[in-house]
């Protein structure tokens, strides 16, 4: 039997470069940006942990790690230490040798005295840039049922999407028998020639199997010491029971699983909260999403003047972070975090606006994500003119524009553009 509580450690990967979330990661990791008016994306996956009972975590930290470190410390210190409990951020540990982590395998690798020093009987492998729900426990239960070494949380997937994703084959029982890292040409479902079966990226293994595999994977020279590329596919091709866990929802319908991976992607993640009956409910208290909180007084919407004539605010489809005051503009379908000013006459539409930013007077803007302390002068316009707004900010390829964090409006730009 497993006592969830005591008998299963977790490693959080969160050292990636998230180069394809540029310009949100050019000064924080990827799991460390914005998201949901008051979130960060690595609270999705620490609060699946909290939520199973999983209290014991380390998250491998590197790339541009002073804002998740920070977040981490001021949202992630309630678990309990006098009972063991805790979030631990592990930058590499340079044990084997003066490097950062090589890869995703390296990172635990260089953090396995925690398997050694706590000693659970399972240990669980998350991605921190992952947008869903889950209850562990399920997964743990298949993995026992199975008697697994190591079991892979996996979806169904369209098999167009099949290169960013490890892709694998099944027996009847669910054991995986073949396993490629994002292949041009997939395995397709047995009975469905046009979906995949992907890895999640979670993993569960016997510490004993993790221990044997990542020592024998640190001695292989030409490894790139990746779980996707390198572990898991010696593990099934070595005799290993690797079995797949469906992942499901509280329904037992196909659970939401959303790597927010490129700008288009983190948008239309947002963008789906606020839908009526959105694919991940933030508010569903039997599940919560824990996150730093602000002692921020409550969001305020009122009247604004422009010379001398008052303006009605105006909200449709939003959600407004604590701290911020509309006064007098027209705000729809948009995500405005907390901390945001936003004056009379500016209209805000399918847009998103991080924490502490001020929009000044008969703004306009439309498909917009703007990062933190960003000061937007009267009167400017973005959106609605791509080929205008590539001269100074970052556009991707489906014209959402994104102004990068501290962005300042110059003497210069101001002229140029809307003198
Ligand atoms: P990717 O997400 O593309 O694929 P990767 O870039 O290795 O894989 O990132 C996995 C996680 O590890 C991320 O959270 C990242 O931040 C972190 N990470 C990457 N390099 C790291 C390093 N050197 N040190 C510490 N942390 C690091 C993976 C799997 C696929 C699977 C998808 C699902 O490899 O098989 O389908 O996740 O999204
Ligand atoms: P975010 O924009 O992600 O919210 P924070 O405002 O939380 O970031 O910043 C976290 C910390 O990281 C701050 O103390 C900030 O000074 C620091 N920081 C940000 N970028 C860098 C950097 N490039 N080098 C060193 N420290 C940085």
């Amino acid at each position: 039997m497993i006592d969830i509580e005591k008998d299963v450690f977790a490693y959080l990967l969160a050292g990636g470069k998230g180069e394809r979330l540029y310009p949100l990661t050019k000064e924080r990791a990827k799991p460390a940006v914005p998201f949901g008016g008051k979130f960060r994306i690595i609270d999705f996956t620490l609060s699946n942990c909290v939520n199973s009972g999983i209290r014991r975590i380390a998250v491998a930290t590197q790339y541009k790690s002073a804002s998740l470190r920070r977040h981490l410390a001021l949202a992630w210190n309630f678990l309990n230490v006098r009972f063991n409990e805790y979030v631990v951020d592990v930058p590499p540990q340079q044990i084997f040798g003066e490097r950062w982590y090589l890869g995703t395998a390296d990172a635990v690798y260089q953090n396995l005295y925690f398997v050694e020093q706590e000693k659970p009987k399972l240990v669980l492998i998350l991605s921190g840039d992952h947008i869903y729900k889950m209850n562990y426990k399920d997964m743990i239960e298949t993995h026992l049922n199975n008697d697994a070494d190591l079991t892979i949380a996996t979806i169904v997937i369209d098999k167009e999407r099949a290169s960013a994703f490890g892709i694998m084959e099944t027996n009847d029982e669910g054991r995986i028998i073949n396993f490629k890292e994002k292949p041009k040409d997939p395995p397709t479902l047995k009975d469905d020639p046009t979906k995949c079966l992907a890895s999640m990226g979670v993993y569960l293994f016997k510490p004993e199997v993790l221990i044997d595999l990542l020592t024998h994977d640190a001695e292989v020279s030409t490894s790139s010491h990746d779980f996707g590329k390198d572990v898991i596919p010696y593990a099934i091709h070595h005799g290993y029971r690797v079995f797949s866990h469906q992942f499901r929802n509280k329904e037992g319908g196909f659970g939401y699983f959303q790597d927010v991976g490129t700008i288009d992607a983190y948008y239309c993640a947002n963008m789906d909260l606020l839908s009526p009956h959105p694919k991940i409910d933030i508010f569903d208290r039997s599940w919560p999403i824990y996150t730093h909180s602000r002692q921020y007084p409550p969001c305020k919407i009122t009247e604004g003047e422009i010379n001398g004539t008052l303006i009605e605010s105006k909200v449709e489809n939003s959600i407004i972070g604590e701290g911020s005051i509309i006064s007098g503009a027209t705000i729809k379908n948009s995500i405005i975090f907390y901390d945001v000013k936003v004056k009379a006459g500016s209209l805000i539409e399918d847009s998103i606006v991080f924490g502490e930013v001020k929009i000044g007077r008969n703004v306009k803007i439309r498909k917009v994500i703007i990062d933190k302390h960003v000061e937007i002068p009267d009167g400017v316009e973005i959106g609605f003119n791509p080929e205008i707004d590539k001269k100074y900010f970052y556009v991707t390829p489906s014209n959402i524009v994104v102004l990068e964090r501290g962005f300042k409006f110059t003497k210069k730009l101001m002229e140029e553009q809307y003198g």
